[in-house]
């Protein structure tokens, strides 16, 4: 069975999609005028079926559809994946014999060590790592290089005039033989400015306010620590009692104010990170795809594997997730009103830059610092998938002019441009494709995104949050503002409820853990291409991911803390859950 439409099969004049043999053909490749009716009649009825649909305002478009019940058998999970999704978060819930823990709503723990009774059944090694390491400085830096949430950090060349950290301050952070000053301009402090959380509402969850703050975080990259920490302000307009806590305060006033952090962080990494640059974006790619390419067509033949069930996924998150009664509404301090304008925030400021691994490192300043795997793995996965592409466009595409001159490329650039990503007057992409290169560069990014960027985001999750002091779903006090004033119970009234942090760890689990019908990156198990000149590039494709697979298993063996997010074999060929 196949995912979406793939042959196409002429019988007398009848045209019978689901099952051809053969050759993908452009448009300018079909011949009889049968042929050419024929691709006009299945984009009509598909784009029927598919429309494009403005869930909310200032978000990329979606499917239209109420929820996945509504969507067209092609783009349904099958059997084993749903039933396996329905019962994954049961599984979770009752595995932790949470179930009793989780009706605890409003109740604190009472202490940190209380955060591993939700923790003896599901585990990974990294989050009993965590577990163990998640006070330490160099731990906390090393999240923003290789966490879920990698691409925050950026080189601070200069102080922001809103974060005023002095030299004195941090002195006894840096090497004795030098300054802050000198540090900026060696291009050895980094920057993780959450300011785009600056005034989001705050949930209310059962009466209880919850509480947002949008921290700054300065990190300095220390010869032999690595990474770490060293000034942290809370919020983005200070007074002048705002404190700026440092590695030297009161042990528990530096915990606290890391946490914060780390709070901030979740609501980034799920709502922009996550949902929005990988989920919303690979779904604009997946509607104009099936709106505007017929089955034969060399480029649809080439997305549909990497889009397959992306409708189904997103169709569930809109409807059980970040709904107005969803899971974002009953335990996550961004649920209610606060998460669609940070993701309106966020998708403002959008670039298809951004998109690109090479651009983005270059202009977040990061492409000399050390051991940021997610960084050098990026680079080599873009390189092989735009290799992969690049081999395909070729065999289809013998000019640019021939790329300018694909009506129906053309519809589906333009479906992308201005119909998926509306509003977007900065998003940088132009709504014709005018060279080879332009294709072959956004297809990779499409193919990119809905694999690579997606494990890197998702797969970790469950590492990187089930210890939940390390990644607060919530927070339920207010930031402090004395430092000598934190103490163990007020962390403990600030952190996730008893039932918040149950529904975390199912929820992080239910997503970030190995799904069981994975398709592998660059394993086509429905084979769209059939003619062998396709089949070989793709046979070259699979070479290079595995050698790339056993380059990141060398670099990994023996290492405490492996980074293995990114090797091919556990990324999955598009999004799924
Ligand atoms: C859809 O199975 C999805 O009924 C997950 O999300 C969970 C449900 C529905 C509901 C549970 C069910 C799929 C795909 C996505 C995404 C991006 C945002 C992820 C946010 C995760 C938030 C975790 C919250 C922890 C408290």
């Amino acid at each position: 069975s196949y995912s979406f439409p793939c042959y196409r099969w002429l019988v007398g004049d009848k045209v019978i999609v689901e099952l051809r043999e053969g050759t993908a053909k452009k448009i300018s490749d079909d011949t009889l005028p049968l042929e050419i009716s024929h691709r006009t009649t299945e984009l009509l009825e598909r784009q029927k079926i598919y429309r494009w649909l403005a869930w909310a305002p200032g978000i990329p478009k979606c499917i239209d559809a109420k929820s996945e019940a509504d969507l067209p058998q092609d783009a349904r999970f099958d059997n084993e994946k749903r039933s396996d999704f329905v019962g994954s978060l049961q599984y979770a819930l009752l595995e932790l014999s949470l179930k009793r823990l989780a009706l605890m709503f409003g109740k604190s723990w009472e202490d940190l060590k209380d955060f591993k009774k939700i923790f003896w059944t599901l585990k990974s090694p990294i989050a009993e790592y965590t577990m163990n390491h998640w006070k330490e400085d160099s731990f906390f830096g090393y999240q923003f290089l290789n966490g879920s949430n990698p691409r925050m950090i950026s080189r601070c060349k200069e102080l922001p005039s809103n974060f005023r950290v002095t030299g004195d301050m941090v002195q006894s952070s840096l090497i004795p033989t030098t300054t802050l000053k000198e540090e900026l301009k060696k291009g050895n402090i980094f920057l993780v400015d959450q300011a785009i959380m600056d005034g989001i509402p705050a949930n209310v969850i059962r009466d209880k306010a919850q509480h947002i703050a949008a921290p700054l975080c300065l990190l300095y990259e220390h010869p032999e620590k690595g990474l770490i920490p060293i000034a942290i302000q809370l919020e983005q307009k200070p007074d002048k009692e705002t404190p700026i806590f440092l590695p030297s305060d009161p042990p528990l006033a530096w915990l606290l104010a890391k946490m914060w952090v780390r709070h901030s962080e979740f609501q980034i990494f799920q709502v922009l990170s996550h949902l929005l640059r990988t989920h919303l974006v690979a779904e604009v790619f997946c509607v104009a795809t099936l709106r505007q390419l017929p089955a034969v067509h060399p480029i649809y033949k080439l997305l549909a594997p990497h889009l397959r069930y992306t409708l189904e996924i997103n169709c569930r998150s809109r409807s059980q997730l970040i709904s107005s009664e969803g899971i974002f509404k009953s335990v996550v301090s961004t649920g209610g009103d606060g998460l669609l304008i940070l993701a309106q925030r966020g998708y403002k400021v959008l670039t298809y830059r951004s998109f690109q691994p090479k651009f983005d490192f270059m202009d977040r300043g990061v492409t000399k610092i050390k051991d940021y795997f997610y960084r050098d793995h990026s680079m080599m996965l873009w390189d092989v998938i735009q290799n992969f592409v690049s081999g395909i466009v070729s065999l289809y595409y013998k000019s640019d002019l021939e790329v300018e001159q694909d009506s129906e490329i053309q519809a589906w650039i333009n479906d992308v441009a201005v119909e998926g990503f509306v509003d977007l007057p900065h998003f940088g992409l132009a709504s014709e494709l005018k060279t080879k290169e332009e294709l072959i560069t956004l297809l990779s990014m499409v193919i990119f995104t809905s694999t690579s960027q997606h494990a890197a985001t998702n797969n970790g999750q469950f590492d990187w949050c089930a210890w939940v002091p390390n990644t607060p779903c919530t927070m339920r006090c207010p930031p402090p503002t004395d430092k000598d004033a934190v103490t163990m119970d007020m962390i403990m009234d600030t952190l996730p409820d008893i039932s918040q942090s149950c529904m975390q760890m199912a929820i992080t689990w239910h997503l970030g853990r190995a799904q069981p019908d994975a398709i592998p990156l660059g394993q086509y198990v429905e084979q769209y291409f059939t003619e062998p000149a396709a089949l070989k590039v793709i046979d070259q494709f699979r070479k290079e991911l595995k050698e790339l697979e056993e380059h990141i298993i060398a670099q990994n063996e023996g290492q405490e803390l492996p980074y293995l997010y990114l090797s091919p074999s556990r990324i999955e060929n598009s999004i799924t859950i």
